[in-house]
């Protein structure tokens, strides 16, 4: 195969002129400024970080003459989501001394700080590999962290998992010498590790990378907890015999896209081959490849590797892919998706441990006065000690508790006024909103911080219609970007412009089936009613068994305004 010279794009030739993401980014680390230049900013996502302003603040700012109170995002890179108590506590000091004293857990099973002075951005991405974390490759046009069902079983099935996804992170990590050179060196030390003209590195990515950002997700068929339909790349466990014979390899999912732009599109992953556990590895370092070679370098609007997919079909793709393997690869097996655990409240581990879901509301730990969610987490990890495993729905798991010990962690909890399971509504419990204002620069309304009143208005129509106990997906996003994956849920809310969002309905909580535009420009104030109105439609006119996203899927937008316009409502 033989492609033309592309006419790269901006951030192309700047990735190939960077000296492998060193670029000028410790000239300005060194400099006596607030916020870091255009070029840099670009690199400076490959190493987990992301300059931002807080737009609370920007009409104040433009009053008095100022600029922007600029802050860095901080990502970290935390592979299935596992990370230890003493090192939560480590990143619950980090937000406290040097953030703006929240801590996120994020929809791809991570951490994140926001508000870091550019002063502190060295200390903080230094104290987070003393803790033997990273953020390289958090973010950028590389692999970035890689999802896997959070769940702690003692079963072979769930350590082979855990063990690919070690597999994936070390064999597609960058190579780059510049994360250690900036971050990690002592700089008297003198200690240079990437000097102009330097060895050639990075043998999968190459001097400019992947042309987009690419994602991986492992899951279980009755367990698609980590969303395999949305990632560029999904491993979906075959199981014989309780041992994994293999995975059905799928390619091409993502969410973003950009309205105005007709070209661009949320799509699933399509499923392409089988592979053996032995071949995981290699198979995404073919896929990595053929995208890497043949993905689009001129437009970062179709630059993701679903266009790529769908430009050539599942089918040439794969012949691609098996081109760089090097040999042929199995068809998929029937194995697909059948469930979705969220692993919420207690759980048998099969070791005579028991693991404890705690739903934390769109991710954000913090205290105030009414919930105290740093200090419940600071309280769990001293007393347990034990791994946390963060989920793809941005809430924790406390693994390795005694039976003897449920009291005690329900306790903490409670002291903290944090809610229970039990506590939690079933809404609420599936339910997650992106970060979107104040930090992140591409929102156009609120997500994080509208979604919890939406979801307090709903509660009480919900248990009138009697449908408190039914299991629907809720994603809030502020923007088309997707971060919270909504294409794929019961129903989305993605917005659209200012306090105006385009709603969503027909996905469905196994992720497998994409939703459709049910009305544009919904009024934020009005979202609450046009959802009462599709589950009253919903209760009176499901069949037996349906689900909210298979009703609404097959009602279709016209029938559904119809029955919800004339639902009597709670
Ligand atoms: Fe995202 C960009 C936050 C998961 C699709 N995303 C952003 C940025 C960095 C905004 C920016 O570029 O300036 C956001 C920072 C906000 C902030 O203040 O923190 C941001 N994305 C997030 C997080 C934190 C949302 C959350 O509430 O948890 C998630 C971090 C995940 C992680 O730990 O790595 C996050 N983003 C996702 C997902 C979901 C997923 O990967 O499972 C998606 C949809 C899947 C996909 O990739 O298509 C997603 N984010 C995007 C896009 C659209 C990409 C595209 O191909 O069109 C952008 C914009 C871009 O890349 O140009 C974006
Ligand atoms: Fe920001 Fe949009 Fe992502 Fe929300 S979906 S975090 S608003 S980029």
């Amino acid at each position: 195969m033989s492609t033309e010279a592309p006419k790269l794009s901006q951030v192309e030739k700047l990735k190939e002129e960077s000296q492998y993401l060193k670029g000028t980014i410790d000239t300005e680390l060194a400099a006596d400024t607030d916020h870091f230049g255009k070029d840099d900013i670009q690199l400076l996502k490959f190493h987990g970080t992301y300059q931002q302003d807080d737009r609370d603040k920007r009409a104040e700012l433009k009053k008095t003459g100022g600029g922007k109170a600029f802050a860095m995002m901080v990502r970290c890179r935390i592979p299935g989501g596992r990370i230890t108590s003493d090192q939560m506590l480590a990143q619950l000091d980090l937000c406290d001394e040097l953030g703006d004293s929240t801590l996120r857990i994020t929809t791809r099973q991570t951490l994140q700080l926001h508000g870091v002075l550019k002063q502190d951005l060295r200390a903080t991405i230094n104290r987070i590999n003393e803790i033997e974390l990273s953020t390289l490759a958090a973010c950028g046009d590389v692999n970035r962290n890689v999802m896997c069902c959070p769940a702690k079983r003692n079963d072979q099935v769930h350590r082979d998992m855990v063990a690919l996804t070690d597999q994936l992170v070390v064999a597609l990590a960058p190579q780059t010498p510049a994360y250690h050179e900036l971050w990690v060196a002592d700089p008297d030390s003198g200690e240079k590790t990437l000097q102009g003209g330097g060895p050639i590195v990075e043998p999968l990515y190459g001097p400019r990378y992947l042309p987009r950002k690419f994602k991986i997700g492992i899951a279980l068929p009755e367990d698609n907890c980590i969303d395999i339909y949305t990632q560029d790349l999904g491993f979906l466990a075959v199981v014989r015999d309780e041992k994994i014979i293999g995975y059905n390899v799928l390619v091409g999912g993502s969410m973003g896209n950009t309205p105005a732009n007709k070209k661009t599109y949320p799509a699933l992953s399509k499923r392409m081959a089988f592979c053996t556990p032995q071949q995981a590895v290699d198979v995404a370092k073919a896929v990595i490849k053929v995208q890497r070679d043949y993905g689009n370098r001129e437009d970062r609007k179709l630059a993701r590797m679903k266009y790529l997919v769908d430009k050539w079909g599942v089918e040439k793709f794969r012949r691609a892919v098996e081109e760089y393997y090097g040999q042929p690869l199995e068809d998929c097996t029937a194995d697909d998706v059948t469930g979705f655990d969220d692993h919420m409240g207690w759980q048998d581990q099969g070791d005579g441990k028991l693991s404890y879901g705690l739903n934390i509301e769109n991710g954000r730990l913090y205290d105030n006065d009414h919930r105290q969610l740093k200090a419940m987490m600071r309280e769990i990890c001293r007393t347990f000690g034990t791994e946390l495993r963060m989920t793809g729905h941005q809430s924790i798991i406390v693994t390795d508790v005694d039976p003897g010990d449920k009291d005690k962690l329900i306790a903490i909890l409670k002291k903290h006024n944090a809610r229970t399971t039990e506590e939690t509504s079933t809404v609420r419990r599936w339910s997650m909103a992106c970060v979107a204002f104040p930090t992140c620069g591409l929102a156009v309304t609120e997500s994080e911080r509208r979604l919890p009143s939406l979801i307090d208005d709903l509660e009480q129509p919900l248990a009138k219609l009697g449908l408190d106990k039914e299991r629907f997906t809720i994603r809030m996003t502020g923007c088309p970007n997707g971060c919270a994956r909504p294409y794929n849920a019961d129903i989305a809310l993605v917005g659209k412009a200012r306090e105006k969002y385009t709603l969503y309905v027909g996905g469905g909580w196994l992720g497998n089936r994409l939703a459709y535009i049910y009305k544009d420009m919904v009024p934020s104030a009005d979202l609450a009613d046009e959802l009462i109105g599709i589950m009253s439609a919903f209760k009176s006119n499901a069949n037996e068994g349906e689900s909210l996203g298979e009703f609404c899927d097959r009602i279709g937008k016209d029938d559904l305004a119809v029955m919800a316009a004339a639902a009597p409502r709670p």
